[in-house]
């Protein structure tokens, strides 16, 4: 009986697993595949107490007798801009963190052989998705995108795809329940259906070798694959053209050698690159670096490098809205542009690809961070597993993006959680097994100052390549002594030193007030932590970038001081319409000479 019971469980554990309805890795360079838009004005039914689901909203019923009625129906229902935040559409919805229930509808006549996967760029933070009142799948995970294949499950006419969009926090989600940001909740970025052949090239990697500053190294991989293919990888600019072939699993491998001009901050140089196989092709904009570490330092192109950041989030500070279109990011990079950084760092979580590509194509170094933040349950069996799929998304969307130079896996968690360092060291190896030609690190907050010292000793340390740290003296903690006087007792000695946030809070247009009280939220408060931080900066070992937390003043729920947050975290250099404080003056003039 007992034995039953426990194949019983083995069993249906199983089913959960091998849910055919988890959505599938989504494909990569969306924008240059055979694309329609499904973006635009969606109907939008709010949900607050979980309706919709018994009311089986998908199957869109209409009334068939006389006494029958509906509730819950998309007849008549508002819009709601996709992609966009729900948050900053409707009023009622300002703070709101549960299900809304999205439809819109299409019309595609599939050309014959060809196949049709519906591609989402982000929806946060859970999406059930319906495709003529039948569920295709889901997808966890507010940002990084999914897709499914509906080849053959569209109809003649018109399709209505229907996805219900639930933002409500998770004690095992990734982030859990705590975080300092707005949880902007809805289908975020782009929506496309994307048709290819039957066989197409549904992934790359192209980065130069790790090392190497002329070895292309890399492979291509065919989805559908019925034979061998020859495959060519193209770069016109360099008359360069590489013939593969790819084994009977779709598989090519590619290496090649090629005098390539570098890219860098000051030259962010990308070729062009157009791989072709006999049923497929398509280009993209690749740059080719190599970022290494070296003892103390970090080399770029095997030279130092001094990593001048700004951390943003994916807000776009005018609107008050989430960041989903260029215009939008492009307010974001020229103003860490203009403060002189080399380098943005992406908080807390993977940022839409116009960033990343953008960034890019400006010269910016991209850090690039998995939302495992603050407080998370380690030790629920699940979370490694998210933690892992997530990783795989972020790595897969974004791994031909030279730009990124750095895969941040965590931050600020807390050492004395249960599973933390097994977990994480697990998550660590797995990216290096995914990525050999980044650096990966785990930022940790600030673990011991006393009389003057900082102590900077974190497990997960041990297993990154650059020590990145929170700091907030100044503004969490009060000064100890003089700034440059401040000690650092540093258990891994040898590594590179990042200080991936610091900072405090001012209220733009408070000009003046005493340089020693904290609660006025003035900029000379402000300015005066960034002075002493900047004297402090002097004298850390081996600092090979710093990070200021952060460009622009941003929304979170948890910053409520009537007067002086109004729902915004004041650690912005700029306000959030773009005003500089007076820290901000004191961060350009350390990047120009730095
Ligand atoms: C931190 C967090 C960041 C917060 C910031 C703050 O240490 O990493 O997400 O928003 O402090 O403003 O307190």
């Amino acid at each position: 009986m007992i034995k039953i019971t426990n194949w019983a469980v083995i069993f249906f554990t199983a089913l959960i697993f091998l849910d055919s309805s988890i959505a599938q890795t989504a494909m990569i360079n969306v924008e240059s595949r055979n694309l329609k838009s499904l973006n635009g004005n969606w109907n939008a039914l709010i949900d607050p107490t979980g309706i919709g689901e018994w009311r089986q909203v998908w199957l869109e019923k209409t009334p068939e007798k006389k006494t029958d009625f509906f509730e819950y129906s998309f007849e008549g229902a508002s819009e709601l801009k996709v992609p966009g935040d729900f948050n900053s559409q409707k009023c009622e919805l300002t703070f709101f963190e549960g299900t809304v229930w999205y439809k819109t509808q299409f019309d595609h006549a599939l050309g014959n052989g060809k196949r049709l996967f519906l591609h989402f760029g982000g929806v946060n933070y859970i999406a059930d998705v319906y495709l003529n009142g039948r569920k295709i799948g889901t997808h966890e995970g507010g940002f990084t995108p999914f897709q499914f294949e509906i080849t053959d499950k569209i109809i003649t006419g018109i399709n209505t795809i229907v996805v219900k969009v639930d933002n409500h926090r998770l004690g095992n989600g990734l982030p859990g329940y705590g975080y300092d940001w707005l949880n902007y909740g809805g289908i975020t970025r782009d929506v496309n259906l994307i048709e290819t052949n039957k066989t197409y090239i549904s992934d790359y990697f192209v980065q130069l070798k790790n090392g190497s500053l002329e070895t292309i190294l890399g492979w291509i991989q065919l989805d559908g694959i019925q034979s061998e293919q020859n495959i060519k990888v193209k770069i016109p600019e360099l008359n360069i053209s590489f013939q593969t072939r790819s084994d009977k699993n779709g598989y090519a491998n590619i290496e090649l050698t090629a005098n390539l001009e570098l890219w860098s901050p000051q030259i962010p140089k990308l070729y062009k690159i157009i791989i072709e196989s006999e049923t497929d092709t398509i280009d993209d904009n690749i740059g080719f670096r190599c970022v290494e570490v070296d003892g103390n330092k970090i080399l770029l192109n095997k030279e130092p490098i001094f990593l001048k950041g700004a951390n943003i989030h994916e807000e776009n500070p005018y609107s008050g809205t989430r960041a989903n279109s260029l215009e939008d990011v492009r307010i974001l990079l020229n103003a860490a542009k203009e403060m002189g950084c080399n380098l943005v760092r992406l908080a807390h979580y993977p940022h839409n690809e116009y960033m990343v590509r953008e960034a890019e194509k400006m010269g910016l170094m991209v850090w690039e961070e998995l939302p495992i933040y603050q407080h998370i349950e380690f030790s629920d069996s699940l979370v490694p597993k998210k933690m892992d799929i997530m990783l795989k998304e972020m790595v897969h969307r974004d791994k031909n993006r030279c730009g990124v130079v750095i895969w941040s896996l965590s931050n600020e968690t807390y050492s004395f959680t249960p599973m933390r360092d097994l977990e994480l060291i697990k998550l660590t190896n797995n990216c290096r097994a995914l990525d050999s030609t980044r650096l990966i690190t785990h930022v940790i907050n600030n673990q011991g100052y006393k009389k003057n010292t900082f102590n900077v000793w974190d497990t997960l340390y041990k297993y990154s390549d650059l020590i990145a740290l929170n700091e907030y003296i100044g503004w969490y903690i009060p000064w100890q002594g003089n700034p440059s006087e401040t000690k650092w007792d540093i258990v891994y000695p040898g590594k590179p030193v990042f200080i991936s946030e610091f900072g405090g809070e001012a209220l733009f247009g408070s000009k003046t007030g005493p340089t020693d009280e904290a609660a006025n939220w003035t900029e000379v408060y402000q300015e005066d932590i960034y002075i002493k931080q900047v004297e402090m900066f002097g004298n850390v070992p081996n600092l090979i970038g710093v990070c200021p937390w952060l460009l622009f003043d941003y929304k979170s729920l948890g910053r409520m001081h009537p007067t002086y947050q109004n729902g915004y975290n004041r650690k912005g250099l700029l306000s959030e319409k773009g005003e500089k404080k007076k820290a901000w003056y004191i961060m350009k003039e350390y990047y120009k000479n730095k």
